[in-house]
């Protein structure tokens, strides 16, 4: 098992003691156990795997239960972010990796990901699925998600090319630092906001995606289009936030 370490500065992220990798699901039936055994398999670092069910009614949580290397935990109240919060609570990890338990994102690129976080010491590594060649990703989300992108970039001062990416990985010690609200697909956003506010350096490294096999989306395009414009709204409010994001843009140049 590798276990990275740097001796330069103290940093949240110098190190990965244990991995925390966080689930959602909800009737991911024919999706969630090929995901379990593949980051089983491949995490080359110790790891905790939670799965965080809404309540799924398709057999995703008997599935479940019958693999011994993970826990479950369900989380009856509905929604992406809340399934999220109620995973992370629970995590132990001084790193925590979020991922969809949808089939749709190559988990075998979990160690990347940690290591460009070690070598980097970023406080969280995105995979990015924009430089896919396969290009699997539908056309209506692929343009969601480069507005959003435009304008996230364009006022927080950051430089990522797929804000919407659910597969990330994240200091432990960092999301504990901000208090994040949003209780569906909006959280994602809100995490990212709140991380430029701050100064945590967020960077990505390049993935592949595949399309759902089995079940149905549950992202309501238009529902979640309207709650991750006004987070992003909402977080210019506070006078600060651009003056200090193009400071932390100052600090943070030569991470990525
Ligand atoms: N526990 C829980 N999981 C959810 C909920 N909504 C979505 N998920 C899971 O979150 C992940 C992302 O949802 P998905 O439908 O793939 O959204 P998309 O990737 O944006 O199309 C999947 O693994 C879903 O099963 C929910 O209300 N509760
Ligand atoms: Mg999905």
């Amino acid at each position: 098992m590798k276990q990275y370490s740097l001796t330069m500065g103290v940093s949240m992220t110098s190190k990965v003691d244990l991995v925390s990798v966080v689930i959602p699901t909800l009737n991911e039936a024919g999706n969630i156990l090929e995901a379990l055994i593949t980051i089983e398999k491949e995490l080359e670092y110790p790891k905790e795997i939670i799965v965080v069910d809404g309540n799924s009614t398709d057999g995703t949580i008997e599935i479940v239960k019958d693999v011994n290397f993970c826990k479950l935990i369900i989380e009856p109240r509905r929604g992406y972010g809340l399934a999220l919060r109620t995973g992370m609570k629970n995590a132990k990890g001084n790193i925590i990796v979020m991922v969809d338990g949808d089939g749709t994102y190559e988990v075998r690129h979990i160690n990347r990901m940690l290591a460009k976080m070690v070598e980097k010491d970023a406080d969280m590594v995105l995979a990015t699925r924009m430089y896919d060649p396969n290009k699997a990703m539908g056309f209506m989300n692929f343009l969601g998600n480069k507005v959003i992108t435009w304008c996230f970039d364009f006022f927080y001062s950051q430089f990522l090319s797929d804000t919407q990416s659910g597969f990330r990985a994240i200091s432990h010690q960092a999301i504990d630092n901000v208090e994040l609200n949003e209780g569906d697909m909006a959280y994602a956003t809100e995490m990212l906001i709140k991380f430029a506010k701050e100064g945590f350096t967020m960077i990505e490294v390049p993935t592949t995606y595949k399309a759902r096999k089995y079940g149905k989306p549950k992202l309501r395009r238009f529902k979640s289009g309207i709650e991750i414009f006004s987070i992003i709204v909402r977080g210019l409010m506070d006078a600060n936030t651009i003056r200090k994001c193009q400071e932390n843009w100052k600090k943070n140049r030569f991470k990525r």
